[in-house]
């Protein structure tokens, strides 16, 4: 549309959404409603990108090239709307249409909800990941499941999680085509028939086994502009919507909740998030992705090519974490029974396909299944993990005779239970980390048996962020300053950022970014004061968020709850402050607004008495005239991808202060620094490389005990908090304030108690202070000291800060890809074909003439 001039594509536009009212909604623009006209614009917005997702899809196939196809239990993309408008590149053609309408785009965006599809950071790692495969127009598909429910709404009720459905699918849904013809079905349970195929290889039928119809929902994911956008397919299956899910047999004979199961199979997002459940319909779901994906993958090929013996070539798998770890014994499987492949060779195709990134080391998150669960529900893959285990022990004891220690270690059945992390690393070519330490703890460590055993399968593809999305859409203003010194290269680009570093110190860009940073802050004050209620113990709203000003230090930590996440040492560190501003007013020298946000898993006690304990300091503190004029602390009500957008841009300070060695990279580390703040964190995940690459000097606020460090304190079992709890004054009153003196009710006495005796006692015998939040409180302590110093002289502040933003530049998904790319998919990009993409348009247009 390039030679037709701004003022007439936004009429073009404007027609096209009153043409939309008048035939989808029934009204004329002036009647239109909010969501009328929301609806409208967007479906008018699809007209455009329905354009280039056909090119790139006829593309993809024409070229006959190698695809990814990433498959994942949670996607988080956030809100579409504001993110396809800057992709597209029609942010002044919407501004435009808008101001005609009498518009803004503020309401239309915000009116969208937020599809909480993901738990946290593998969900938004997979979102990023996407952004970033489309913008570099690699073939690419990503997989997952369309739940009803997402991630939960929570609320703070007297300090108390409350968990409420999010039902993100009340109004029709844009951005998703639901896609008919393309449903697969998949078999659950029943008994398995014996047979071979033409290799003497066994085969398995099945009969007397369920069928579930899995409906994909296609939603397209738009690439930032080269000449032509390309636009990816993220495929989303449900169960809701099938005529034979709803078992009326069970129906009538009253079993109502088994009558439903299947049509509530994707129903809901389990919540948990590092902790395994081991439920059953888990367990359906995740082999319904695995299932339905695999066929529509298969389904793919023999569309562009003949048979399957290009299939190892043409296809690449990506499985995020083990969740989809399925979809090795059912390529197996698919390969054997339905294209007569030999066991040998099905095998074989399946470990060059298929690659695992592995997100957590802690032991609760490593996902097993009782093997009974599994033959019992899935027999023939469970026969085929079986027959697959023994090969691999057979090999493992040819290897190491005798040594039956290491079989125990490495089978992928052990006491009954079926361990899928062991079942991907057998099962894959490629094994990947996701920050450098991470890689190493799993290669010399967790996985130490099989890196040994596989020499090479084992590498780093450090996480990223899209810039897109977290600079460009999140900080219009600092994308603004950005490009007036840089161009804007850095969109695609990221590693343009290190040019700022000439910037660091001359004081007008200091001020232009002290300012924005300052707007973004009233930005976030108008949010907390408006949209972030405090309640109640019956839910009733009693008041607001309070706050100190644009001049306060934002201290943000954002996060789901986690104990290794550290949220309690923020807390006790916050009574620490609290308690010296009691005694003497002027001890601190700048304003503090600490603000925290996160969901706790609804089964994990611990991080729910955590919120209760931020939800009794923030009251304490907010409502103490002896301190509120120098520290505010609030709580983040429900904290999503949205949310994030508005508090990230207007952070000073990143709270990144896991116990070393246990948070496997984190991600919102790198969108606060490219955000411009400085962090204030351990020597873990990813913090390692961005230290490295902001360097020593410009990262200040490291602080805490070394993994290694840590290593040998647990080996030798000689870590005592009881002692530091003795020893230093000012930390013991904190814990004894936490004890005695804050709680307003029973209910939170008890969780404080408990949360008290976590740290000095330990729980059924555990070692008390698991994850060495007293260990490492008093050097966070003192860190956070060093902090207020320098925040003190705001250009000194703004220097730091510029340097940080300037050494992010690795820290792009696009980055990432290229890795994925070139170590583990040896994939290449598959821009749209100009000659396709003429073809579409002008059939495209045929039409309307
Ligand atoms: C089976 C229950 C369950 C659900 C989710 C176990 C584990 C998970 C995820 C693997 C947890 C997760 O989101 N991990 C995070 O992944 C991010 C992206 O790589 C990392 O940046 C975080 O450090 C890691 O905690």
């Amino acid at each position: 549309m390039a030679n037709i001039s701004l003022e007439q594509q936004a009429d073009s536009l404007l027609r096209t959404i009153k043409h939309f009212l008048i035939t989808r909604l029934g009204v004329v623009i002036e009647k239109a409603s909010l969501e009328d006209f929301y609806y409208a614009f967007c479906i008018a917005l699809r007209e455009e990108i329905m354009i280039n997702w056909t090119a790139t899809q006829a593309t993809i196939e024409q070229k006959k090239a190698r695809t990814v196809n990433y498959i994942s239990m949670e996607f988080l993309p956030g809100r579409f709307l504001s993110n396809n408008i800057i992709n597209m590149g029609d942010s002044e053609l919407v501004q435009r249409v808008l101001a005609k309408t009498g518009r803004t785009l503020p309401e239309l965006i915000s009116y969208e909800p937020d599809p909480g599809l993901g738990n946290g950071g593998l969900g938004r790692l997979a979102s990023c990941l996407m952004d970033s495969l489309a913008t570099l127009n690699y073939p690419a598909f990503g997989y997952g499941l369309r739940y009803q429910y997402g991630i939960f709404d929570q609320e703070i009720w007297n300090g108390v999680q409350i968990e409420r459905p999010d039902c993100w699918l009340l109004n029709e849904n844009p951005w998703q085509y639901r896609r008919d013809a393309k449903a697969a079905n998949v078999y659950f349970g029943g008994r398995v028939i014996h047979a071979t195929n033409s290799h003497g290889d066994d085969i398995t039928h099945l009969e007397d086994h369920e069928i579930v119809r899995a409906l994909p929902y296609e939603v397209p994911i738009i690439g930032y502009p080269s000449s032509h956008y390309s636009v990816l397919t993220l495929k989303l299956w449900s169960t809701k919507e099938s005529p034979r899910n709803f078992e009326l047999q069970r129906f009538n004979s009253g079993q109502l909740g088994q009558a439903g199961e299947n049509t509530s199979l994707t129903d809901v997002l389990y919540p948990n998030d590092n902790h395994e459940i081991g439920k059953r319909i888990r367990l359906k779901q995740e082999f319904l992705l695995v299932s339905a994906s695999l066929q529509n993958i298969i389904h793919r090929h023999f569309r562009i090519h003949k048979d399957i013996g290009s299939f190892a070539d043409k296809v690449r798998i990506q499985t995020n974490d083990t969740h989809p770890a399925l979809v090795i014994p059912e390529l197996v499987r698919l390969l054997m029974h339905d294209y007569d492949v030999s066991w040998k060779d099905a095998w074989e195709i399946t470990r060059t396909v298929c690659s695992y990134t592995n997100h957590t080391i802690l032991k609760e998150a490593l996902e097993e299944w009782n093997e009974h669960r599994i033959s019992h529900l899935l027999p023939r893959q469970f026969l085929i993990i079986q027959k697959l285990n023994g090969e691999f022990l057979k090999e493992v004891s040819n290897k190491y005779p005798g040594n039956v220690e290491k079989l125990q270690q490495m089978s992928i059945i052990e006491g009954g239970q079926v361990r899928m992390a062991n079942l991907s690393i057998v099962g894959c070519h490629k094994v990947n980390g996701v920050s450098a330490l991470h890689s190493s703890i799993l290669k010399n460590s967790l996985f130490r048996d099989f890196s040994e055993f596989y020499p090479g399968k084992f590498i780093n593809v450090t996480n990223g962020v899209t810039q897109r999305r977290w600079l460009l859409n999140a900080n219009p203003m600092l994308s603004e300053f950005l490009t007036k010194r840089l161009g804007k290269g850095w969109i695609t680009n990221l590693t343009e950022l290190r040019k700022l570093k000439s910037y660091a110190q001359d004081p007008e860009t200091q001020k232009e970014f002290l300012e924005i940073k300052r707007k973004n802050k009233e930005r976030l004050i108008d949010c907390l004061t408006k949209e972030n209620p405090i309640r109640d113990s019956h839910g009733k709203i009693i008041g607001n968020s309070h706050s100190l000003g644009p001049d306060a230090l934002f201290d943000v930590q954002i996060k789901r709850i986690h104990e290794y996440k550290r949220q309690f040492m923020n807390l006790l560190h916050l009574i620490m402050v609290f308690q010296e501003l009691k005694e003497d007013q002027s001890s601190r020298k700048i304003k503090r607004m600490v603000l925290m946000g996160g969901k706790a898993a609804p089964g994990y006690e611990t991080a729910k008495r955590i919120i209760q304990l931020a939800s009794a300091l923030s009251r304490k503190i907010n409502s103490d005239p002896d301190v509120n004029q120098k520290l505010c602390f609030n709580f983040i009500e429900s904290y999503n991808v949205s949310k994030a957008q508005i508090i990230i841009p207007a952070a000073d300070l990143s709270e990144q202060i896991s116990t070393a060695g246990m948070e496997a990279s984190g991600t919102g580390n790198m969108k606060f620094a490219m955000n411009g703040a400085l962090t204030i964190g351990t020597d873990d995940g990813a913090n390692v490389e961005m230290r490295e690459e902001v360097t020593d000097t410009w990262w200040p606020f490291l602080f805490g005990a070394s993994t290694e460090e840590l290593v040998e304190l647990r080996k030798k079992g000689s870590y005592n908090p009881k002692e530091i709890y003795n020893h230093n004054p000012k930390i013991r009153k904190a814990m004894d304030f936490l004890k005695d003196h804050l709680a307003q009710n029973e209910n939170e006495a008890h969780s404080f108690r408990s949360l008290h005796a976590l740290l000095l006692e330990g729980f059924y015998g555990d070692n008390p202070d698991p994850f060495f939040v007293l260990k490492d409180l008093e050097d966070y302590y003192n860190t956070q000291k060093k902090v207020e110093e320098l925040y003190i002289t705001q250009s000194k502040w703004a220097e730091y800060a510029i340097h940080n933003m300037a050494g992010m530049g690795k820290f792009s998904t696009d980055e990432s890809i290229h890795n994925y790319a070139k170590l583990v998919w040896e994939i290449t990009p598959c821009p749209i074909d100009p000659e396709i993409y003429k073809t579409v348009l002008d059939e495209y247009s045929a039409i309307l003439k």
